[in-house]
């Protein structure tokens, strides 16, 4: 069987997705995305990992709060939990392999559907986990991440591992036990935590404190478990400030580094930083990869954007080079992703209902992002960005500022000087200086 086409093939007329530079006017060509050109130390290919998001490709039908799904998924359509399955799977690696995509992500439940029983959903998705490694070892194509679905089925509704009932946390716990389990099975790079179900919908009938140490004890254990079972990889926590639950506890990225070292999981744990959950916390992408870099603490980005009329995770494709720049200067400055990648957590618009959007929408997604890592990259190397930025910090390297940053200044001291020296000269920040720097190096 051709790992292209599987048992048949899906993505019919359309070849493997080629670079054909920025002058092609194929639409189903790279114009920047170049797996093998060179930026700085690393290929493109070698920054920015892409990988695919199984539950939007691959899943979901479009449907929004307003009506159902609008696109035919020809993959879908056995009535065999198995069968079908393995025919998503099939379209998947073609889908992959034709755009050049290395990497997947996905939750337990996209693999293959949740049966009655505890047992039986093992049995599934060791099925299912049995041919995706053949698949794997076919297409050279690997798992970037693995995680649960504990957010969906209704039993979750007030929660999985913050649930107030423990019989609903056991049952999370066997469903963690499994995802971790098909994660290590396909040598996945990361686990990811993203508890969507994890927050609450009113204090009222809530005691937060408690749920948190309940949350932090599901992921030690799952630490604990995953680690004795041989898994070398990162685990990460997707921040996210509300949907589905009114309030999230991993809000955002500075709430979760407090989490982990609250809980004593810095170690073991990083940060995956979504676009639109930035957003909705009312950060920038940009601040939130900040705050995670800062903490030494950047694992892995899912890539995606908001809108700017429609106040919820639209999970859009990445197309506004603009932003992509600006978090990919902060990616290049903290030295890349730790063990991470750059996953599409986006989905088509509902209306785009051809298979073939698919390919734009991820062939834009990409070459925007090559486009932003270029551009990040000469911002560094050919510009006075990086001086000038210093430069603004230069009082704090002569005798006094250093004194200051070591520690070896009282109040007092700070008195003398300011007293000594009367007002300080007025300094500009510069900043349309700064944002026009920027657009002068995308190109
Ligand atoms: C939803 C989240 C989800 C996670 C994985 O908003 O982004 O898709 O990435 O559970
Ligand atoms: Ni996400
Ligand atoms: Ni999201």
């Amino acid at each position: 069987m051709d790992v292209l086409t599987g048992e048949r093939e899906y993505f019919k007329g359309i070849d493997k997705i080629k670079y054909e530079g920025p002058e092609s006017d194929n639409p189903l060509a790279f114009k920047y995305y170049n797996p093998e050109k060179r930026v700085g130390d690393k290929t493109m290919q070698e920054h920015l990992h892409f990988a695919v998001a199984y539950w939007h490709s691959f899943s979901s039908r479009l449907a929004d709060p307003f009506g159902p799904g609008t696109r035919e998924l020809p993959w879908l359509q056995s009535k065999d939990p198995i069968q079908r399955a393995r025919d998503k799977m099939d379209a998947a690696f073609e889908f992959m392999t034709k755009m050049g995509l290395k990497y997947f992500c996905f939750h337990d439940v996209d693999l293959v559907d949740e049966a009655e029983t505890i047992a039986e959903s093992e049995r599934r998705l060791q099925s299912i986990v049995d041919y995706a490694k053949e698949k794997k070892k076919e297409s050279g194509i690997e798992l970037l991440w693995g995680t649960a679905n504990l957010f969906s089925h209704p039993r979750y509704m007030n929660g999985a591992g913050t649930n107030p009932v423990f019989e609903v946390v056991a049952h999370a716990g066997a469903q963690l036990k499994r995802a971790i389990d098909a994660t290590i099975e396909l040598d996945g790079h990361n686990y990811v935590f993203w508890g969507g179900r994890e927050g609450y919908m009113t204090l009222l009938n809530t005691q937060m404190k408690k749920e948190k140490d309940h949350y932090a004890q599901l992921l030690t254990m799952a630490r604990d478990y995953a680690r004795k079972n041989g898994f070398k990889g990162n685990f990460f926590v997707e921040p996210k400030p509300m949907e589905p639950m009114k309030q999230l506890y991993d809000t955002d990225a500075a709430t979760v580094l407090q989490f982990l070292r609250e809980y004593d999981l810095m170690d073991d744990f990083k940060l995956n930083i979504e676009a639109n959950h930035a957003t909705l916390a009312l950060h920038s992408f940009e601040h939130e990869l900040q705050v995670a870099a800062d903490a030494g603490m950047l694992g892995s980005i899912d890539a995606n954007r908001g809108d700017e009329q429609n106040g919820w995770d639209t999970d859009q494709f990445p197309t506004k080079l603009n932003d992509v720049t600006r978090a990919m200067l902060v990616i290049l400055e903290a030295g890349g992703l730790q063990g991470g990648g750059i996953n599409f957590d986006a989905k088509l618009t509902r209306n785009s209902t051809d298979l073939e959007d698919m390919f734009h929408a991820h062939i834009g997604a990409m070459d925007t992002f090559a486009r932003g890592l270029m551009a990040a990259d000469d911002i560094l190397r050919n510009s006075s960005y990086s001086k000038l930025r210093k430069e603004r910090y230069a009082t704090f390297e002569n005798e006094e500022g250093k004194r200051f940053v070591n520690g070896s200044m009282s109040l007092e001291d700070l008195r003398r000087i300011a007293v000594k020296n009367g007002e300080p000269q007025q300094v500009s920040g510069r900043q349309e200086f700064f944002e026009n720097l920027l657009n002068t190096h995308i190109r």
